[in-house]
């Protein structure tokens, strides 16, 4: 049919056919050329994004990784990410992650950021920045504070993060207090409150009148308004504060929770004879037994009222001492269990203990202090103190 179609045409109009059929087969060439292209192109954007998916996934997996250290040694956790360009190595970009980050340790953070470094101190400033205490009371500061971390044990560190905490609190909120110290001082005075109500052990709840009248001067000498004390108050007895990680709504028990036990050699109390002794320190008390199995142990020592310290003995290289900075001369309360297995009171002084390295004996050095929970925060509040009253007596 085309033939005939054709043979209609002239031979100038047939040429024309001949040259667009041509061309036609040239684009058509041309077109194929694009599609080959187009898909090469469309598989190396392909490969280019699964090698970014690969290389997100691998960040990913990093930063996973990462956490996971951060919760077990948040220091080596926090150079990982760093290292690993996974997180500036800035001030504010770490307190960030420790802010907002999900799934890291709050025991973890409060430990990280109690540290004494400049780098932590400054980490620890931008982490407090990044709370809004603006119009909000104390106690409402403080719940928000309190449940983004976890308090550390150690005493230099909970002042560490108190002072920030107080100085964030009143430069939200600049008429309050007259200065951080009163802030400060309040604020310990209110976790000691929560305790006190909210811990079954504590027999003896403190009243309003007692939490007002231990608050008295304590603002530059000046007592804070009846009013705003009695509703921090109200607002603790009403509702404790809610503690992160599920192990216990005791906040003595939750900053002080150190346990150690080993090995080292006790000195006699009467008959000088050094014995080994098998010492486990918990709940504020240090037991020591004879051989690890026993049910019983030899002695208690409550440490409430102790104090301890690293002590010099001839050819005993790493001692420490436990004493009664009150009594000195007196004895010391503890029981023991004699040979005849009568249980009696110890005859101790002090008690001289030695451990096998100087580590050793710092370390339980450090437990047994973080241990003495006669009232957990009484140096660091009653030094406070001492600074309100003297600036008060100097102006
Ligand atoms: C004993 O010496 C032991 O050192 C006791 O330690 C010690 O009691 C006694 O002190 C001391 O006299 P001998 O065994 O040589 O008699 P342990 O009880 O660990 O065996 P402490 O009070 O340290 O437990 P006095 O103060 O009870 O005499």
């Amino acid at each position: 049919m085309t033939e005939s179609y054709h043979t209609d045409l002239t031979a100038e109009e047939q040429m024309e056919i001949e040259r667009l059929k041509m061309h036609k087969q040239i684009l058509l060439e041309d077109i194929e050329k694009l599609k080959n292209q187009i898909e090469n192109v469309m598989a190396d954007i392909q490969d280019f994004k699964s090698a970014e998916d690969n290389k997100m996934l691998e960040r990913e997996k990093r930063f996973c990784s990462g956490k996971k250290k951060f919760n077990m040694d948040p220091k080596k956790g926090i150079k990982y990410l760093v290292d690993n360009e996974l997180l500036d190595w800035k001030p504010e970009r770490v307190a960030e992650f420790l802010y907002k980050e999900e799934g890291l340790n709050k025991t973890a953070i409060g430990d990280f950021l109690g540290e004494r470094e400049d780098m932590h101190l400054q980490i620890l400033k931008a982490f407090v920045e990044l709370h809004e205490f603006s119009d909000l009371n104390l106690v409402q500061a403080l719940r928000q504070f309190l449940w983004s971390f976890r308090l550390p044990g150690e005493a230099q560190k909970i002042d560490r993060m108190m002072e920030a905490f107080a100085t964030r609190y009143c430069n939200c909120n600049a008429n309050v207090f007259q200065s951080t110290d009163t802030c400060y001082i309040l604020s310990f005075a209110i976790i000691m409150l929560n305790t006190s109500l909210h811990n079954p052990n504590v027999k003896d709840k403190t009243s309003l009148e007692r939490f007002i009248s231990m608050n008295r001067g304590i603002n530059n000498g000046q007592d804070l308004p009846n009013e705003l004390l009695t509703n921090l108050y109200n607002s603790i007895r009403n509702e404790p504060f809610k503690i992160p990680e599920d192990d216990g709504n005791d906040l003595t028990h939750t900053f002080f929770n150190p346990e150690r036990e080993g090995w080292l050699l006790k000195l006699g109390g009467r008959v000088k004879t050094w014995k080994r002794r098998w010492f486990i320190l918990t709940d504020n008390c240090l037991y020591y037994f004879e051989y690890t199995t026993d049910k019983e142990p030899r002695g208690i020592i409550p440490l409430e009222n102790l104090c301890v310290r690293e002590v010099m003995f001839p050819r005993k290289p790493y001692c420490l001492e436990l004493y009664n900075p009150n009594s000195q001369g007196q004895k010391i309360k503890a029981c023991k269990t004699e040979t005849d297995g009568r249980v009696v009171e110890g005859k101790h002084q002090s008690y001289t203990i030695c451990a096998a390295s100087a580590e050793e004996r710092d370390e339980w050095i450090e437990s047994i202090r973080a241990s003495i929970t006669k009232d957990p925060f009484y140096d660091l509040v009653s030094t406070r103190k001492k600074k309100v009253i003297n600036t008060v007596t100097e102006n």
